[in-house]
């Protein structure tokens, strides 16, 4: 049976990436301060991460396959893999600037980096054109290039309209509690995370392997989106929750406004006392401010709220995944991997 990659196997598979992304940023003569730079940034941003975005590339390849992958289509379906990283590094980079963010897998944001500043913007823009420098080196002559291509543009949208989302709700010091609710909610997690962490990967192994038939895309579709959900909505509850220590990040989510699960879960069952506490000290930035929201937060023991979400989540999940027809390609163990690697994680 075919065995998971791991990320020491999948970090293998980046310097032979990282050196045609050098040598096509030469064949430009781009010199060599500006090369050393551009290196840097690789580095810096796309790897250290948990790289489950990445890595379930070749293992959905793999679990598609129902073997494990040669060498060639283990390098073919990890430089994908090291896409979506890409991909996720130009939005962490630029996110990042946006949510004031102090630190990032465990070290300074890029942009608070000695020197970087909003250089970062242009850092984040060349991160993302690295992407199609390697989708036109390694699969110009695939048949579904051209999928391949759109599949990134759509799913590169889709997570702007969903930040759009995230940042119009969350104003500076402008806070307005009516305009949160579970339904915008619900809109901004499904583009702002579930189509690039969950649902790309996968559709990007189908195509990989000439499956990516309508029926299957919209299969995978209709599974992996709310798994991104309850993946982001565990982002939510981590930001407060979570120790920033061991996920490698501080929440700003309660100081930057956010329209975020735990507040919407609180709005839902604040009494009045409860929702002047809220719409007087949410969104601001004062570290006391943000104390007394999360001892509010406590007292409506929002935790064991999310707890029982998670449960409820997790088995209509289960269920989608019992119903998915494997007639054209598809398998139901491809998703199951998938939620194996996110449920109940602390990370
Ligand atoms: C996660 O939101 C969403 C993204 C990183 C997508 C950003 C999209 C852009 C177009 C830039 P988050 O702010 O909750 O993530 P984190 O908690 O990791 O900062
Ligand atoms: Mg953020
Ligand atoms: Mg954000
Ligand atoms: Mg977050």
């Amino acid at each position: 049976m075919a065995k998971n990659t791991t990320l020491k196997k999948f970090e293998g598979v980046f310097p032979k990436l990282e050196e045609v992304l050098l040598d096509h940023a030469k064949s430009y003569n781009l010199p060599e301060g500006e090369l050393a730079w551009y290196k840097q940034s690789l580095e810096a941003n796309t790897i250290g991460g948990k790289c489950n975005r990445g890595m379930s590339v070749p293992d959905s390849v793999s679990l598609l396959l129902g073997k494990e992958l040669s060498e060639d289509e283990y390098f073919k379906a990890a430089t994908l893999g090291w896409m979506t990283e890409l991909l996720q590094a130009f939005f962490l980079v630029s996110d990042d600037i946006m949510d004031s963010s102090i630190t990032r897998r465990g070290n300074p944001c890029w942009y608070r980096h000695e020197g970087v500043g909003m250089i970062a913007i242009n850092d984040a823009f060349m991160l993302e054109s690295a992407i199609y420098t390697l989708l036109k080196k390694f699969f110009r002559s695939h048949p579904a290039y051209v999928d391949l291509m759109e599949l990134f543009h759509e799913v590169t949208y889709q997570t702007e309209i969903g930040q759009l989302c995230d940042l119009l709700t969350a104003p500076e010091d402008k806070v307005n509690l009516d305009n949160f609710s579970i339904q915008k909610h619900s809109f901004i997690v499904i583009y702002k995370t579930a189509y690039y962490s969950f649902y790309l990967p996968v559709a990007l192994a189908l195509h990989m392997l000439n499956v990516g038939t309508a029926k299957n895309l919209k299969q995978a579709e209709d599974i992996l989106i709310p798994m991104g959900e309850y993946f982001q909505i565990q982002d939510d509850y981590l930001d407060n929750y979570g120790d920033p220590e061991f996920i490698g990040k501080i929440g700003t989510d309660i100081m930057d406004n956010k329209c975020s699960w735990l507040v919407n879960q609180a709005l839902s069952i604040a009494t009045p006392e409860q929702r002047k506490i809220l719409e007087e000290n949410y969104g601001r930035k004062d570290k006391d401010k943000e104390a007394v929201i999360k001892k509010l937060f406590n007292d409506m023991e929002l935790e064991q709220r999310y707890r029982e979400y998670e449960e409820k989540v997790v088995g209509e999940i289960r269920e989608n995944i019992s119903k998915v027809d494997e007639r054209e390609g598809l398998k139901k163990s491809v998703f199951e991997a998938f939620l194996a690697k996110i449920y109940k994680r602390s990370k």
